[in-house]
């Protein structure tokens, strides 16, 4: 029962403040108030260029100019007035659903903002533990993967062990059509984001973030935090710490914990928090243990722990001898049954479009209003699927950024390039576009892609590109 003193002091309102935001690796200092506040967040999206990993540029949306955004930290029980801005240089519309927030959409529908704007909603934090925070503006998937997700954390109204040092890590997939390492700035693949083949994953937005002179620090006898979370959007993370056994798990981010845990799974969309004590010191490395994408994809950070060092805990190497096993044993590999041909796929325009084309032109092509252009009935399609055919074929493979008119409104975004499209493919999906939803306007064959692409006029391929 709320007491009639109490409620009155609610009423008369709660004390207000605002919200210290912290970019990774750091989190915001604990919270030592024992009662309510009306906190303010305030965070600004930015889309920016930054490093992928050595060499390798990405434009990447962020949440506060870093990936992951900005470490929120309140308190359960706190009502927190909510500003979401989005930088006026910004290409495209923004929101933010934080798994943290009870009610429809988790602040989506409230916060939609387009550039040059910015918006407010307002919650209570009802429930404690570690939420992700991310975008969920279509095509949802895509911002997502560009770097949209953060960590908030409500802290229980009983706090949790005071430590020595808190950090703040999360992992993320990434996406371009080149593989690993290539350097040059590098675009985002729609197709290798639906096939879930990331070229990159990363903690902390990049393969560098973690590693050298940006390592995180300890000193052996002090106790660390760990707040982890996982952006996906599709891989979930065996977060693990090489020559370390986590003392607690929160596993989920929620309240239960489980001890002496060594690889702790982290969802996509969700989060962990892990303790542990330095005993000893050295370099502990923080991986993904699905461990191709440490050693070949970029999930790889450090912890540096300066001494003294506990031979105790740990000798380091004490004997080095020749030893003489017994007789190899010769293994021969079979190889296995053939695989069954396929039959083939007979191409269908309406797929096509669906994994192609409808995350952003969405499922009957009406388009995104201040965002993505409607292809039903465009009169834009129109024109150019009547007359100008090249420039449809020059759109969809090289995607189209600047100003643009479509029924009398005007955008201006960016279409990424849509890749994996060979010219009998393309044929069907642009015949489909442009005689579907009221469109109308002579099929494409195979035989006109193949020129069309032919006669595309030549691009200068970036410096390093392939
Ligand atoms: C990542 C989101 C995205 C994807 C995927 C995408 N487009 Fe677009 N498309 C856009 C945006 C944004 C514009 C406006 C570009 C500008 O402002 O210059 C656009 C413009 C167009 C236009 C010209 C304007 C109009 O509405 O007629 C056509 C035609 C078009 N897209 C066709 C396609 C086709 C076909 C596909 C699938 C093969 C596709 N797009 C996939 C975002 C996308
Ligand atoms: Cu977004």
């Amino acid at each position: 029962m709320i007491s009639v003193a109490l409620s009155l002091a609610l009423m008369a309102g709660l004390p207000e403040e605002k919200a210290v935001l912290t970019d990774p690796p750091n989190v915001p200092p604990p919270i030592t108030r024992t009662t309510p506040a009306r906190v303010k967040v305030e965070l600004e999206v930015v889309e920016k260029v930054m490093q992928l990993a050595d060499g390798v540029d990405y434009t990447f949306w962020t949440f506060g100019g870093t990936v992951p955004g900005k470490f929120i930290r309140i308190r359960e029980g706190d009502t927190v007035e909510f500003w979401l801005e989005n930088h006026p240089n910004n290409k495209l519309p923004h929101n933010i659903d934080l798994h943290a927030v009870t009610g429809p959409g988790g602040g989506a529908a409230s916060t939609f903002t387009a550039p040059g704007h910015k918006s407010r909603f307002t919650f209570q934090a009802l429930n404690p533990g570690l939420y992700i925070y991310h975008c969920a503006t279509a095509p949802v998937g895509m911002h997502i993967a560009n770097g949209m997700y953060g960590l908030i954390y409500v802290q229980p109204k009983k706090p949790l062990p005071k430590v020595d040092r808190e950090y703040y890590v999360v992992q993320g997939d990434f996406y371009t059509d080149a593989d690993f390492g290539q350097k040059g700035l590098q675009p985002f693949s729609m197709k290798r984001a639906i096939d879930e083949r990331p070229s990159y994953v990363v903690f902390n937005g990049s393969a560098l973030s973690l590693v050298g002179d940006k390592a995180i620090k300890g000193k052996v006898g002090e106790t660390v935090r760990l707040f982890v979370g996982n952006g996906g959007p599709n891989l979930v993370s065996s977060f693990h710490v090489i020559g370390e056994i986590f003392d607690r798990v929160y596993f989920e981010g929620g309240a239960r914990t489980q001890e002496h845990v060594q690889t702790t799974l982290v969802p996509a969309g969700g989060s962990a928090i892990v303790e542990f004590k330095l005993d000893t010191d050295g370099t502990y490395i923080i991986v993904d243990h699905s461990i191709f994408r440490t050693f070949n994809k970029g999930s790889l950070g450090m912890m540096k722990v300066e001494g003294p060092s506990n031979k105790a805990v740990y000798s380091g190497k004490e004997v080095d001898e020749v030893y003489l096993g017994d007789e190899s044993v010769a293994t021969s590999l079979t190889a296995g049954p053939a695989p069954a041909a396929k039959a083939p796929v007979k191409l269908d325009g309406k797929a096509l479009y669906m994994t192609s084309c409808a995350m952003c032109h969405q499922g009957e092509g009406q388009g995104v209003p201040g965002a993505f252009p409607p292809l039903a009935k465009s009169d834009y399609l129109a024109n150019i699927a009547n007359s100008k055919r090249q420039e449809l074929v020059e759109i969809v493979l090289r995607g189209r950024t600047g100003k643009i008119t479509v029924n009398g409104v005007e955008y201006n975004g960016v279409m990424t390039a849509v890749a994996g499209l060979d010219d009998e493919k393309l044929a069907t999906l642009l015949t489909y576009v442009s005689n579907t939803w009221g469109n109308k306007a002579p099929a494409f064959t195979t035989d006109e892609v193949k020129k069309l692409r032919a006669a595309l006029p030549e691009v200068v391929a970036p410096a390093g590109g392939h």
